[in-house]
């Protein structure tokens, strides 16, 4: 690994630290460096709050602010150059006399797209660019997914017994995952906006979708889908907690902490669906159920990642069975004690 390329992990784990706490703004991570010594850290740790270039150079102690415009500064996404909830960290950069900036990857928000390692240039900084740039991009996968594909990036998961199964023959509730990956959930929610459900799956098993991994997060916004609001609002998802988008196609209003989306009433609401979460600014949603809503974002094609848990010790002979696999994915696996953990992404 090169020099450069230390300092970028270094900006990438700083950034992971932000994981599930700022979107839908990106998770970045700055390092300011002299002579090979770290002399400040940052990161972007709250949504509205200052960017990491900033958060790391106003930590800079005071005995080392001399060695400002002889250090370089390593930052895992191309600074702004917007005014948004903060000013252009390009300005503060510039105003810094910081002379040489090395980027791991372009910003693909359109008010930023390649202007602000323009800007820098122009303003006659050093500019390198791509260090660790295909890590930077999968750290912000749901960021950079959001802005291309404008729609919130799709997380499929299901658990499954190891003949396949998801449920109990009458689609009923059954217990699949061990404790320790039922924990492994609560993590994957808390590092998504939305946690999505279908209509069938709040009839039957009435879950709340909160998260209850006992770490601090932002709780993620509840979806479901309830096409002709039938679902009684005693059901444990429209109870307070975390707020809650239900899709349907009647109407379209708030009440508390329930928003009411209507969409046009096609055979497949799922696009319509999709866009209105990118008009929401949800930037991920993780997807848990039931299996005709898993089986219509894989039919659509719509969905980056699959998760999928297998308990190899557990069976349900005649029971209901999980979605199918599109052919030929490439994943990887891990165990957690009986239960085989799946992550397939989408070429
Ligand atoms: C950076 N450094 O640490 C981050 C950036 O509303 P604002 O002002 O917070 O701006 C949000 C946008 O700024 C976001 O969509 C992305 O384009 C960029 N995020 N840029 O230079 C950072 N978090
Ligand atoms: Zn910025």
């Amino acid at each position: 690994m090169s020099a450069d390329e230390r300092y970028m992990s270094r900006c990438l784990l700083l950034a992971a630290k932000a994981l599930g706490k700022v979107a839908p703004n990106p998770m970045v991570g700055a390092v300011l460096v002299h002579d090979g010594r770290i002399i400040s850290e940052g990161y972007h740790r709250k949504f509205g709050g200052a960017h990491a270039e900033v958060d790391c150079l106003d930590a800079v102690a005071d005995a080392d602010r001399h060695l400002i415009p002889s250090s370089t500064l390593y930052v895992s996404l191309e600074p702004c150059t917007h005014h948004g909830k903060t000013p252009p960290c390009t300005d503060r950069i510039i105003r810094e006399r910081i002379p040489e900036v090395v980027v791991s990857c372009r910003d693909p928000f359109p008010q930023v797209d390649g202007k602000g390692l323009e800007q820098l240039r122009d303003a006659g900084v050093i500019v390198r660019f791509g260090a660790l740039e295909s890590q930077a991009e999968w750290l912000n996968r749901r960021f950079f997914t959001f802005h291309r594909k404008k729609r919130p990036y799709v997380i499929l998961k299901w658990a499954q017994t190891a003949d396949g199964m998801i449920a109990g023959p009458g689609k009923e509730r059954a217990s699949i995952s061990n404790p320790m990956s039922s924990l492994k959930v609560h993590w994957w929610r808390e590092a998504e906006q939305a946690i999505m459900v279908g209509t069938d799956t709040v009839g039957q098993d009435d879950p709340m979708l909160t998260v209850r991994s006992g770490r601090s997060g932002v709780d993620p916004v509840r979806v479901v889908i309830d096409r002709y609001l039938r679902l009684p609002l005693t059901r444990r998802i429209f109870h307070p907690g975390a707020s809650v988008v239900v899709f349907n196609t009647l109407r379209e209003d708030h009440a508390g902490h329930l928003r009411y989306c209507r969409v046009d009433d096609e055979k497949d609401l799922l696009p319509a669906i999709l866009d209105r979460m990118y008009g929401l600014n949800l930037q991920s949603v993780l997807v848990e159920g039931g299996v005709v809503l898993l089986e219509s974002f894989l039919r659509l094609d719509a969905w980056d990642e699959i998760r999928r848990i297998t308990a190899t010790d557990k069976r349900i002979p005649g029971g209901y069975p999980g979605p199918l696999l599109p052919e030929g994915l490439k994943g990887d696996a891990a165990m957690i004690e009986k239960d085989k953990i799946e992550i397939f992404t989408h070429e």
